[in-house]
């Protein structure tokens, strides 16, 4: 390994020397040799005359203090350290940097032609020198040249002034009145297509609204138009926060290495996160869009208004902005639907992250590269964090709570202590224990035992918490415990305890709690924490008597989709048990006559039952395991679909035919689609005459959920016509590069021998391009992450694909290299022939002489 990589520890932060108090920054573009000139007025806060600014791959032209030529200066590979200086001073720094080259998506880019930038979280040293850290604010003047080829030049704020230069070329002048730090900046240039709208506030100013997509993609603009203006609206109703500027912008590119990004008034996003229509988005596109919309708003207050000391305190705007988009979303949607997606994704990928090497608190202590660090762990656990408080506070208290950390902190960078202080200070509920949250590390266990006893008629709760073995908080944690007790007709039972009613959020402080209920006649059901009320990992004997209880009874919908998840992962642990690679595994016809039951009734919410329907994937059953039996687990997982198929075909031939798909985004038209494609994923496997037609038919199916649910059910069943609708697709998609990246998807989750080799073909596909993010995710993200029988082949084939591809990533976009190395991180969980494949992987990353610090970071980890 190369030289080692410097970390930063939390503990030695310190305030910056200098204030800015005004940037002026202007732009010449070009291709090649783009010049900058950033003038700012700097002033001393202690009686340092040094000035040490952050700047990466910049070539230095000029540099004057006060107007006069500086000489006093030394240039390192990423500093300037300016010497002898004034205590306050204009610095004017000229430098030079190459947009077409800059692979890595950070900093100043073109995307397809287009000039744009990603400064979070220290790509602006990439654009000028300057003190690139989020604690440093102050207001910005963009003046951007270029040709009159390129007709929109965007930046942060309103624009003041534009017009010709002498040479021909055209210019924009753009000011940002509020202040902010470097991270949020941005610059777009380029030829799109404009959608326009308004948004009138709820105190009456009129904001513009301007969506900008490539050229002739505007029929594909309206639904993250429509999303951004539902966020505006609910913004002011839930937490009565207005927006601020005269104009909002989305500017959506292709090569992006995330979602979105929420540059002050001027978002950048990924184009997969904002074109959708009928024919080319799925529902969970659309959901997804208005979701991340809806998120890169919301930090115009979460995040740009009242912004982040340091980076190690990232979940202070990213979990608290995750926890309001998700009730975004509730208040918009099903509530019941929206947590179950939180609550997958926190288990099949969080608690994967705290129990593998990159493990690290909401608030890390100790970061090599901060990219690395936009983790689950910050922004869904965040997100866990702060629901955990809106449970302890109720929305009121949690309301009051957001209005004094708003009123306290606007226009500053604070820590996440900061908000906790404000929600204690504006509730009065005790939070210190609380904050042990932020330090811990690792998934907790809460261990439960019950007991009834008939004389007394009392029930009796035992809660223990045990914290992960790499958690270094040695005190309990303050956990909120949600419970219900459901009687034996279902009914919900109230919490007795010393003969008074208490609330159903029990407050678990201590290592070990006992509470006592009373009242009962016969043993209640206990719904364990529910609707996940802490990320935490309960450990209880439920029977399979009780899960059907909830399934059937229990009134939230998250607590019967959990309590089937849970049944359904212990007959498949029980049937691993059993592998021997020759046995075909069937479900419990106990649990198949529920499934029949949920299918049959239809009551309800339909998508729901679709949830329900659906078995948990191989990332989430792997949780369960401390070394993952692969092998057994992908044999049981198919053998359990099948018999689910061949046991309930009538019942899901009725399900499908009777399931009408009435509007395009009405809920029960969305319900509908998803009951049809479960049914028919299922029906698949039993592929008679029937269902072949019936998968045929519905791929040609104009609307892309029928259509994509289609192919899905023909290529995991693996149906004779599976390869020419595959074809057809290919044919009649090419011109559309997120549509083919379904396609991908597609390709690179097939269970076939083949798949690696087509993969290696799939390279040189005239829509594939290494150098884009998002077909990379679809090809060898997809393959990687969701086809594990053939991604951990025994012969080490898959291991070796996504070795060679992170080589060449590390090289051309460290950021994306480092996203997909994640699968290689749990290497620990498998048998020895596999870990010492994907270790073997490991070791070549390791060995790579121009190591990035994003891989370095990892694989160092990874290894130790
Ligand atoms: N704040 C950005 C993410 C930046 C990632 C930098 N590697 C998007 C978001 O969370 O809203
Ligand atoms: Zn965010």
């Amino acid at each position: 390994m190369q030289e080692k990589p410097q970390a930063k520890y939390l503990k030695d932060y310190q305030p910056p020397s200098h204030t800015v108090s005004h940037l002026d920054l202007s732009f010449d573009l070009q291709p090649t040799n783009t010049k900058v000139i950033s003038i700012a007025h700097y002033d001393a806060i202690s009686d340092t005359t040094d000035l040490r600014l952050d700047g990466i791959d910049l070539k230095l032209l000029t540099l004057k203090v006060n107007g006069k030529a500086h000489t006093q200066y030394e240039q390192s590979q990423s500093h300037l350290l300016l010497t002898e200086l004034p205590s306050s001073f204009d610095l004017e720094i000229s430098t030079e940097i190459s947009p077409s080259t800059n692979t890595s998506l950070e900093g100043l880019y073109q995307s397809a032609g287009a000039y744009c930038t990603q400064c979070e979280a220290e790509g602006f040293r990439k654009i000028t020198y300057f003190l690139d850290r989020p604690d440093v604010l102050t207001t910005y003047d963009v003046k951007i040249v270029a040709d009159k080829s390129i007709p929109y030049l965007l930046s942060n704020g309103n624009k003041i002034e534009d017009g010709v230069t002498e040479d021909g070329r055209h210019y924009a002048k753009w000011q940002d009145p509020f202040k902010k730090p470097s991270y949020l900046f941005a610059l777009v240039a380029g030829d799109f297509d404009v959608l326009k709208d308004e948004f009138i506030t709820q105190s009456g100013r009129a904001v513009e609204l301007a969506l900008f997509v490539d050229k002739g993609n505007l029929d594909k603009a309206p639904h993250a138009v429509e999303s951004l203006k539902r966020a505006m609206a609910w913004d002011e109703s839930r937490f009565n926060l207005e927006y601020d500027l005269d104009i909002y912008m989305i500017v959506a590119v292709d090569f992006f290495n995330m979602g979105a990004m929420e540059n002050k008034g001027l978002n950048v996003f990924n184009s997969a996160c904002v074109l959708a229509n009928q024919q080319t988005a799925t529902d969970r596109d659309y959901h997804t869009i208005e979701s991340i919309v809806g998120h890169e708003y919301f930090h115009n207050w979460t995040g740009n208004r009242v912004t982040c000391r340091d980076w190690f305190q990232l979940s202070l705007k990213e979990g608290l902005t995750v926890f309001r988009d998700q009730e975004f979303s509730s208040d918009l949607g099903s509530r019941g639907l929206n947590r179950i997606d939180a609550v997958m994704a926190m288990r099949a990928h969080q608690f994967t992250e705290d129990a593998g090497p990159m493990a690290h608190s909401i608030r890390p202590q100790k970061v090599i590269e901060m990219n690395n660090f936009y983790t689950v762990t910050v922004y869904n656990k965040g997100a866990e964090v702060i629901r955990m408080m809106h449970s302890l506070l109720g929305e009121q208290g949690f309301q009051k709570g957001m209005k004094l950390y708003v009123d306290r902190h606007d226009g500053q960078a604070v820590t996440c202590d900061d908000f906790v202080n404000a929600m204690q200070d504006a509730s009065g509920v005790e939070l210190t224990q609380f904050k042990r949250w932020y330090e811990q590390v690792g998934t907790p266990t809460i261990e439960v035992v019950t007991s009834f006893d008939p004389t007394k008629q009392t029930f009796i709760i035992e809660l223990t918490q045990h914290r992960a073995t790499n958690d270094p908080v040695v005190e309990p944690l303050h956990i909120p415990f949600a419970l219900e007790l459901l009687g034996p007709d279902g009914e919900i039972l109230p919490l007795i305890c010393d003969s008074r009613e208490v609330s159903k959020i029990l407050n678990v402080t201590n290592e070990h709690h006992q509470f006592v209920f009373e009242g009962f006649e016969q043993e209640p059901v206990p719904v364990l924490l529910e609707d996940f009320s802490a990320p935490c990992i309960i450990q209880y004997n439920y029977k399979l008597e009780q899960l059907i209880h909830i399934i059937q009874y229990a009134s939230s919908d998250y607590a019967r989709w959990e309590a089937m998840q849970q049944a359904f992962s212990q007959e498949v642990f029980a049937e691993v048990n059993k592998f021997d690679g020759h046995i075909t595994h069937t479900l419990n016809p106990k649990l198949m006559a529920v499934l029949k039951q949920l299918l049959t009734e239809r009551n309800g919410d339909i998508a729901l039952i679709a949830e329900l329907m659906s078995l948990p994937n191989f990332d989430a059953l792997s949780a369960g395991f401390t070394q993952v039996p692969v092998n057994a687990l992908v044999k049981v997982i198919k053998d359990f679909k099948h018999d689910i198929a061949v046991s309930l075909t009538d019942a899901l031939k009725t399900a499908y035919v009777s399931a009408k798909e009435q509007g395009e985004l009405s809920h029960d038209g969305v319900s509908a689609r998803a009951l049809k494609n479960t049914c028919l994923y299922y029906l698949a496997y039993v592929a008679d005459e029937d269902i072949e037609g019936w998968v045929e038919t519905q791929s040609l199916s104009e609307n892309m959920t029928l259509k994509l649910g289609a192919l899905k059910a023909a290529t995991a069943a693996d149906l004779s016509c599976t390869g020419a609708l595959m074809e057809n697709f290919d044919a009649a998609w090419r011109h559309d590069l997120l549509v083919m990246d379904k396609w991908f998807s597609l390709q690179a989750t097939i269970d076939s021998n083949s798949t690696i080799d087509n993969l290696y073909g799939l390279y040189n596909h005239p829509c594939f391009d290494k150098s884009n993010p998002n077909r990379v995710r679809a090809l060898v993200g997809s393959f990687a992450r969701s086809n594990p029988a053939q991604f951990h082949r025994e012969d080490g084939a898959g291991y070796k694909l996504l070795g060679d591809l992170l080589i060449e990533l590390n090289g051309l976009n460290p950021q994306n290299a480092s996203r997909m190395v994640t699968p290689f991180m749990s290497w620990k969980k498998f048998d020895k022939t596999r870990q010492e494949l994907m270790k073997a992987q490991l070791q070549r990353l390791a060995d790579l002489t121009n190591l990035s610090d994003d891989l370095y970071e990892k694989v160092e980890k990874a290894l130790s």
